[in-house]
């Protein structure tokens, strides 16, 4: 069945019609939005309902995650039913613009990269027909939206992401479940979101919970006073998924965050039993046949402790749902540094869910009996990582060395004991969203080169390679130079920042965090300022340095770097020796609908975490399918994007996993400081009223040359890898003097990127980890 955009415009002129009556051309964005998306919902609703109710698949996945980042869904829904151009005609017909919809909110029911894959990967296996669903929470309040003040100063707000309705949910009531609590009961509501795959029939579906009052409010049998309880009440439910934890990277032990893990995994598990039982009986025994579960990181982990007690409850013993849980669970781990990694006091959880504590230190004895050498409970803390490499199938990491880093180090022991369960998954992104719907001149001029449809397929993107020649390269740069005007009007519009689409556009786009070293970036901008002021630095390519970033609220650090960036911004584009030579621009409020903007036009990729602490990374791949080199360390999947594309076409420095071990005890960041006067220089800014000075700025530089009582200085060796990164950084440089040579190495990257394609990393779960085959409806 192919798609009627026809009936999809009258639904949607009718919807506007009824509801709010006015015209399609009378609509406002929102209002255009809610009754778009309900046509389509209408549209699609035979599929997805066959989808969902033919004949089950002998096992299904499911993916269990705190969070998914889906973002803005009206184009790429119009965009894998394959009606996205057809529907921009027909409304422009109509003197309707669908660019209208760009004002609608984002979805950001996630943080970052971890949320992010979540929905990169349901769309590879809706698109690939790989029976998968996902389980999440349905946050009143996604991630902050971020504002600079005039300080340069991060500022967050609400971000009410649907109040103005939310066309692609239906709320499910009569899949309701009931989630415990010793002081109360909450009622979990599902609202299923559909998945709709690309250049397939099939529709997947996201399951996103919220939490209610189990009572209704009935206003006649209530007196005052139980009204306010039951007001209460109310709000005590619903603060469970009120909003998202804005947390990225480090672990913060809240009673509100246990109560989100609970539910989240209390109701996802509550469902699958339901629908079980409804096509396999009351045997329970049989669960990890039909079922497996894959934990995105632990914040699902109680998920394990909850499938043994509610199989127990149906009459199994504790060495039987031990079992079955085994079977069912596998578990994905995000990240290497210790202070992420989730560990519970005891008592903590225990006042929140009693029940799973009891359960945990059951498996805790089996463990200890089995292996004293292991734990997961220890000094009254259950540590859940431990937990979940313990009662699962497999552990994985997202990249060749995080994999490798897991084996050698954070679960040493762990892997002694069980070394078949550990495999690595390189994370992946779909090229759906990263290229067809962000770059259609992109898409459009490879599809005319290796014909087909690469999107579905994208190891098509190796031919490429014998035809990169300088037409291609010629047509390539074309298409860069196009997606830059774009950008820059854009940043006119939002930033007031004028760019030049000539200029070189190197670009650092991630969340903010020490690991991540924005600050080395913004050190080597100073430098190379400093440098074409004094005249030592000739033929340089004009640059626009481009970032763009949120702090978790309350990181003191990472908010300090911000407003250091924003001010030599602020110094470097008010100077007007500058005005033909660079610009520094922080955009505000990056999300998803952000990065589909930037990526495509970026020419420079800054990948430049220490070795050794960027799990994997997903931007960077991004980045480079868009034809973008990566100025990048050996860390995470940059390793494996180098060994793709070749060294040759991407710019590697800094020290590697060894050199950065090795260095870690006898690494003396200040004797760099006072060796290197170009990098002293630049440092100096911080604290030298070079640009308006602070407290939280001087505890940078402290934190760089002197260090604090539990960090050694320069956790995170910039100053180590400084030389190494601005040699690799000018060269780029130089190098994009030559249009025709950079174009190629872009173009390398491109034709190299097939690994990288999510559809790739989903078959390999589905054949590796969960054992389950692609099904067709
Ligand atoms: C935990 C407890 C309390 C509050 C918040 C959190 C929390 C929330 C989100 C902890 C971590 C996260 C997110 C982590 C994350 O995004 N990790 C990234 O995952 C990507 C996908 O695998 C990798 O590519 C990145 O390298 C990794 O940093």
């Amino acid at each position: 069945m192919s798609y009627n955009c026809m009936n999809i415009l009258r639904w949607t002129e009718a919807k506007l019609k009824y509801t709010y009556d006015v015209s399609l051309r009378e609509a406002n964005a929102q209002e255009l939005h809610e009754a778009l998306g309900e046509a389509v919902m209408m549209a699609i609703s035979d599929n997805w309902n066959h989808a969902k109710h033919t004949r089950m698949p002998a096992r299904k996945a499911y993916y269990i995650s705190a969070e998914y980042l889906i973002g803005r869904l009206v184009y790429s829904n119009l965009y894998n039913l394959g009606i996205l151009d057809e529907m921009k005609q027909l409304f422009a017909q109509r003197g309707v613009d669908l660019a209208i919809l760009e004002e609608v909110e984002d979805a950001a029911l996630g943080n970052g990269g971890l949320g992010r894959l979540a929905a990169c990967f349901l769309d590879s296996a809706a698109s690939t027909d790989i029976p998968l669903s996902g389980y999440g929470l349905r946050y009143r309040f996604g991630l902050f939206k971020q504002s600079f003040d005039a300080n340069g100063s991060q500022k967050e707000n609400a971000d009410d992401w649907a109040k103005f309705g939310d066309p692609w949910s239906y709320r499910r009531y009569n899949h309701t479940v009931k989630v415990q609590f010793p002081d109360h009961t909450v009622l979990a509501v599902p609202y299923d979101v559909p998945v709709i795959g690309y250049g397939t029939q099939n529709i997947g579906t996201l399951r996103l919970w919220q939490c209610e009052a189990e009572e209704e409010l009935d206003f006649n049998a209530f007196n005052d006073q139980d009204y306010l309880r039951a007001l209460t009440q109310k709000n005590k439910a619903e603060d469970i998924t009120r909003v998202l934890y804005p947390n990225d990277s480090t672990w913060e032990g809240k009673r509100l965050r246990i109560k989100q893990q609970y539910v989240l995994s209390s109701a996802s598990l509550q469902d699958m039993l339901r629908v079980y039982k409804t096509t396999h009986g009351t045997d329970m025994s049989h669960f990890a046949d039909f079922y497996c579960v894959q934990l995105n990181d632990t914040h699902p982990a109680m998920s394990i402790p909850e499938l043994i007690r509610l199989l127990m409850a149906e009459g199994l013993d504790f060495e039987q749902s031990f079992a079955v849980a085994q079977k069912t669970f596998s578990y994905t781990n995000h990240t290497v540094m210790g202070e992420a990694l989730e560990k519970w006091n005891l008592d903590l959880l225990r006042s929140v869910v009693p029940e799973i504590v009891d359960i945990i230190l059951r498996i805790d004895e089996k463990l200890k009996r089995e292996h004293p050498e292991l734990f997961i409970v220890r000094d009254n803390t259950a540590h859940m990582a431990n937990l979940s490499v313990y009662v699962g199938t497999y552990v994985n990491g997202v990249a060749e060395i995080h994999s490798q880093i897991l084996k050698d180090d954070v679960f040493h022991q762990w892997y002694q004991a069980f070394p078949e369960r550990f495999q690595n998954k390189t994370n992946g992104v779909t090229p759906r969203r990263w290229m067809g719907l962000c770059n259609p001149e992109l898409t459009q001029l490879i599809k005319y080169r290796i014909g087909g449809d690469f999107l579905k397929d994208l190891d098509k993107l190796n031919n490429l390679k014998p035809m990169i020649d300088d037409d291609l390269v010629r047509q390539f740069n074309t298409v860069k130079r196009q997606k830059k005007e774009q950008l820059c009007e854009t940043i006119y519009k939002r930033e007031g920042v004028k760019l030049n689409p000539d200029f070189l556009f190197d670009v650092q786009v991630k969340r903010l965090h020490e690991y991540k070293r924005q600050l080395l970036n913004a050190l080597s901008i100073v430098d190379i300022y400093f440098r074409l002021k004094d005249g030592s630095l000739q033929d340089f390519q004009p640059t626009v340095y481009l970032f763009g970033a949120k702090s978790a609220p309350g990181y003191a650090r990472a908010k300090a770097i911000i407003r250091y960036i924003n001010r030599i911004a602020h110094m470097i584009n008010n100077d007007p020796d500058m005005y033909d030579k660079m610009k520094v621009v922080f955009v505000q409020n990056y999300n998803c609908s952000y990065a589909e903007e930037i990526i495509p036009a970026a020419d420079i990729s800054e990948q430049i975490s220490p070795a050794g602490t960027e799990a994997s990374g997903t931007g960077n791949m991004k980045l480079m399918l868009n034809g973008a080199v990566t100025l990048g360390t050996l860390d995470g999947a940059n390793v494996e994007i180098v060994k793709e594309a070749g060294m040759e076409n991407n710019y590697i420095f800094g020290a590697t996993v060894e050199q950065i071990n090795a260095a870690r005890d006898s690494y003396y960041a200040r004797g760099i400081y006072d060796t290197n006067p170009r990098l002293h220089r630049a440092i100096d800014t911080l604290v030298d009223g070079t640009v308006p000075t602070d407290d939280d700025q001087r505890e940078l530089y402290h934190a760089l040359l002197d260090g604090t009582h539990w960090h050694k200085a320069d956790h995170y060796f910039l100053l180590l890898d400084y030389e190494s990164y601005l040699e690799a950084k000018l060269c780029a440089n130089q190098d994009y003097g030559d249009k025709l040579a950079f174009g190629r190495k872009c173009m390398m990257n491109i034709a190299s990127g097939a690994k990288f394609s999510s559809d790739r990393t989903i078959r390999q779960y589905a054949e590796e980890i969960w054992h389950i085959e692609p099904t067709q409806f």
